[in-house]
């Protein structure tokens, strides 16, 4: 609201920014990577199927299924592939986790010269979206001067009015994701006020990120062509280092405010997990190639982290680090197989402490 000389009130809404439409519109091809997950998944599916008409530029949407409870087995599915008719490509193939999954959709478009020049969007199968993230994501995408990863915000799912953050770097040499860039909002209110300023949160600052998560994330056909497909990390980490590998090769990423999805909370998640493992050993690779990889500094946060857990007395999380570090020493050949063997190992080994075993909160031992 203006006030006017006269003391009337001005009112001006409904303010629109617009850009010219590109010469070329570029359609993009959805991947989402699942594993027994199938109900969320074909929520997903049939969000999408649902205003697959208004979608112009969602050329085909792909999906890695890598679970033994198959999404194709629900009874919804027969109905979501009839609407999506051939835009639905369902493909089945071992679990090799979220890379593997995510790679198969970049195989799929990137191998074929037919989709060439699309854009490949990445999406997790446990998130809550809204289909207009694909037509946002799209856009901004095909205007941009150069190819760009363009990644969608998360939203908490269980605190649904709340950023995740705004854009996000990694801390490479100390092994630390998950810094919010300057000025970026994190765990901000998005329909609150900052609580120095009083002013509402607005994400109207224009922020570089250093990668952004996976859950949904637009990659170019450029950038697969000059940066090569994800590290075989089975999961962990490679979204992260993919952003990074790219950057070098000349292709930003950008964290788009407005266009996001909703992802459990991570604080719900539990730390001492064999996921860590991936998490330590994907960390240090990404270390090693896109950090000055000072070792008198990461051997101190290694063993400042090793001696945190002993005295917690987590030893089962104790000797997942070691192994991590064990196997980054391995080399590369430890990524043959993109993952499989690991995670069984690292489940053998910390199935040997008692202390990493989940018990039901009414069944604690030890505790009534
Ligand atoms: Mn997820």
């Amino acid at each position: 609201d203006l006030e006017t000389e006269g003391g009337q009130t001005l009112r001006v809404e409904q303010v629109r920014w617009t850009v010219e439409a590109p010469e070329k519109i570029r359609p993009t091809a959805v991947t989402i990577c699942t594993m027994n997950r199938a109900d969320d998944c074909l929520k997903n599916l049939q969000a999408l199927a649902a205003d697959v008409s208004s979608l112009e530029t969602l050329d085909t949407i792909y999906v890695a299924d890598q679970g033994t409870d198959l999404v194709e087995s629900r009874d919804g599915f027969e109905q979501v592939a009839k609407d999506l008719a051939d835009k639905l490509h369902y493909i089945k193939q071992p679990n090799l986790g979220g890379a593997g999954g995510f790679t198969r959709g970049l195989y799929e478009v990137a191998g074929h010269t037919a989709t060439e020049h699309a854009n490949v969007l990445f999406m997790d199968d446990d998130v809550l979206l809204e289909p207009d993230l694909v037509i946002r994501m799209t856009a901004f995408s095909n205007r941009a001067a150069n190819p760009i990863i363009v990644g969608g915000q998360m939203l908490n799912l269980f605190h649904p009015n709340q950023l995740h953050v705004g854009a996000e770097y990694a801390r490479l040499n100390t092994l630390e994701p998950g810094q919010p860039v300057e000025h970026s909002l994190t765990t901000a209110d998005l329909l609150g006020v900052d609580e120095e300023t009083l002013k509402p949160n607005r994400q109207e600052r224009r922020l570089d990120a250093g990668y952004n998560g996976w859950w949904s994330c637009l990659i170019p056909y450029e950038v697969v062509q000059a940066t090569g497909y994800p590290m075989p990390f089975f999961f962990q980490w490679d979204d992260a280092e993919y952003s990074y590998r790219a950057r070098a090769h000349g292709f930003p990423t950008v964290t788009l405010p407005g266009a996001g999805v909703w992802h459990a909370d991570f604080h719900m998640k539990d730390w001492d997990e064999w996921h860590r493992y991936f998490n330590l050993r994907n960390s240090i690779i990404t270390a090693a190639l896109h950090s000055p990889f000072n070792l008198n500094l990461l051997s101190r946060v290694l063993l400042a982290q090793l001696v945190r857990y002993l005295l917690g007395m987590q030893y089962g999380l104790s000797a997942t680090l070691i192994k991590a570090v064990e196997d980054f020493l391995e080399g590369p050949e430890v990524l043959r197989d993109g993952g499989v063997e690991a995670m069984k190992e690292i489940r053998r080994i910390r199935d040997q402490y008692p202390e990493t075993k989940r018990h039901k909160a009414t069944d604690v031992p030890g505790i009534a």
